[in-house]
């Protein structure tokens, strides 16, 4: 899964695709690049980040979706917590909706996942963006964040979701300290183990920049490492910043997993 932030202010590529024409480029880049999903947001959650109102996430969105709709061979998400923002990009053409709040941040988000027969994430987070680092305490982080999703994906199916269509994701980030990071993704395949596809975000993100280093190149390869050992645990989606090298990492991983079944 490619991310496409069409924002000012997120982390790693705020502010680099808020014109639609290039954002559009982007995508189609990633996809050449190997990207099998292209994940949009208009709305950082980077820690401490402040919400933005619908109306403005759906002006930084839908242009970029309704662009690519005729020209991406292959399915949009919109990342977003807000039902209206989900359903007007459901709407324009994504066919998956990526919510970093499981579907708690606006009541009407799984009304709207069902009605339109969309795929979702459900990721663990606590509180919002704005508060969640101040609430990263655990006393035992991978059994916490399995029954929390558990519970999650069993409230999208009495909504009327299928099973089917429902992927979960740790949250890497999210609410966590590095300590919690690492045990959830050397745990993560307990998390596979609930018997869902496991969506894995670990692009660049800060407990990487700690452990690997500040520079650029450091980064793409402690990415790379936590996305292969991700994949060797089951993890079926790992949702990048650079497909093109990350393609590579998982393809190795993967074959190396599956001649080991
Ligand atoms: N991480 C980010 C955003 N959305 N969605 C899922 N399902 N899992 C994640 O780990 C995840 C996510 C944060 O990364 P990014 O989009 O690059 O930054 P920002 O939130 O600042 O836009």
């Amino acid at each position: 899964m490619g991310v496409l932030n069409v924002t000012p202010d997120s982390f790693s590529d705020g502010g680099r695709y808020l014109d639609p024409d290039r954002a559009v480029e982007r995508a189609l880049e990633m996809a050449r690049e190997g990207a099998a999903i292209i994940d949009i947001g208009g709305e950082s959650t980077r820690p401490g980040a402040q919400e933005v109102p619908a109306g403005i996430e759906c002006e930084r969105v839908l242009p970029v979706i309704r662009k690519l709709a005729g020209r991406l061979d292959r399915p949009i998400s919109i990342d977003t917590r807000k039902a209206m923002v989900a359903q007007q990009a459901l709407e324009a053409g994504a066919v998956m909706v990526n919510d970093v709040s499981a579907m708690t941040f606006d009541r009407a988000m799984a009304g709207v996942v069902a009605r339109y027969r969309a795929a979702v994430v459900l990721m663990h987070m606590r509180g919002t963006p704005a508060t969640m680092q101040r609430m990263a305490r655990y006393h035992d982080v991978v059994g916490e964040v399995c029954r929390y999703l558990a519970a999650r994906a069993r409230a999208a199916q009495a909504a009327g979701i299928p099973k089917s269509r429902i992927i979960l994701d740790p949250g890497i980030g999210f609410a966590k300290q590095t300590s919690h990071n690492l045990k959830l993704l050397a745990g993560l395949s307990r998390l596979c183990r609930l018997g869902y596809p496991v969506l894995v975000g670990v692009s660049r993100k800060n407990f990487i920049r700690r452990i690997a280093g500040v520079e650029p190149d450091q980064l793409t390869l402690g990415t790379a490492a936590a996305v292969c050992l991700a994949i060797a645990a089951g993890a079926s989606i790992v949702r990048v910043h650079d497909p093109g090298p990350m393609a590579a990492a998982v393809r190795v991983a993967a074959a190396i997993s599956a001649a080991g079944r």
